[in-house]
């Protein structure tokens, strides 16, 4: 009997993804995924907001063969909170397959960020999703910035789009390179041309540290799957004004999902749509994702 029992309404992963039409370039990185516990083996955190399904580390590498993927990028989720070891494990046990992005409190000390930088750890994650993480002081934020600034690291940022004005200053004020998650979740029922998402566009436009995720179709759709055609041109749109600093990933398990469970095999026949050419699939896919995280 597991110690953990996933939420009433949760939804578990796709058990049988469809084989993708559209086949990674050689060397592409799923640059947003999670793993989650096993939680008898990596306890689920007591402030967590959401208990989900076990989505160990082997089921996600076999998805990233199966997919087509050589590589990837495992975030920390909020049902871990600060406790990095299921993430750890995940990339020692992936080998140079994968690199991390962990989230850390104020106390962190520089022998265990170098700890985790050995295992393949490459950037800390700021959440301020309010459904996800009780609020943490912006003060605390940046005295981990400048720490993690030490080892060349970078910020993952995951914010709703209604919170960016008011999160801007604070984003100019990172020291490093700054990924945003998801294009800042947008409205898309607002439309590509709204001030909303003009606002995102600017906010790259003017500050060239800051990259963007063209993920999470499924988590920003109205019209919704397989298609997600209505987030298209949000994600093109950043694909080819920013070709060299956009990742993509496809956000196995998935985590909170309500309105249905992507197939990931459909989600990354998503890519060609918004990197509509060789060249800005190779940069979304192999040569962003690298230089970022495989750079050293
Ligand atoms: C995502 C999105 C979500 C969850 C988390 O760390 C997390 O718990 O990131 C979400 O619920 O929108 O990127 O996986």
């Amino acid at each position: 009997m597991s110690t953990f029992t996933m939420d009433a309404d949760w939804l578990p992963f796709h058990p049988n993804p469809s084989k993708p039409a559209f086949t990674p370039p050689p060397g592409a990185v799923d640059a947003h995924c999670h793993v989650f516990g096993p939680g008898d083996v990596f306890p689920y955190a007591p402030e967590r907001k959401y208990t989900p399904c076990d989505a160990p580390k082997e089921k996600l590498f076999e998805l990233r063969d199966f997919l087509g993927f050589s590589r990837n990028v495992i975030v920390q989720a909020t049902c871990h909170g600060k406790d990095n070891r299921a993430l750890v494990d995940a990339c020692r046990a992936a080998g140079d397959k994968a690199r991390g992005v962990a989230s850390v409190g104020p106390d962190i000390t520089m022998d265990e960020l170098k700890a985790m930088d050995e295992a393949g750890v490459r950037g800390v994650r700021f959440n301020f999703v309010k459904r996800l993480v009780d609020a943490t002081p912006k003060a605390v934020f940046l005295g981990i910035a400048e720490k993690i600034a030490t080892l060349g690291w970078h910020i993952v940022v995951y914010f709703e789009a209604q919170d960016l004005e008011e999160l801007t200053p604070f984003l100019k004020q990172l020291p490093t390179t700054i990924v945003v998650d998801h294009m800042g979740r947008p409205d898309i029922a607002a439309g590509v041309d709204s001030p909303g998402f003009q606002r995102f566009v600017d906010l790259m436009a003017e500050n060239d540290n800051i990259w963007s995720k063209v993920s999470c179709p499924e988590r920003l759709s109205v019209t919704g799957p397989d298609g997600y055609d209505d987030v298209v041109p949000f994600a093109k749109r950043i694909v080819e004004t920013f070709p060299d600093r956009v990742l993509w990933g496809t956000d196995w398990p998935h985590p909170n999902m309500k309105s249905h469970m992507p197939d990931d095999g459909k989600l990354t026949d998503f890519i060609p749509k918004i990197a509509v050419n060789e060249e800005l699939r190779k940069a979304l896919l192999v040569d962003n994702p690298m230089r970022l995280y495989w750079g050293r």
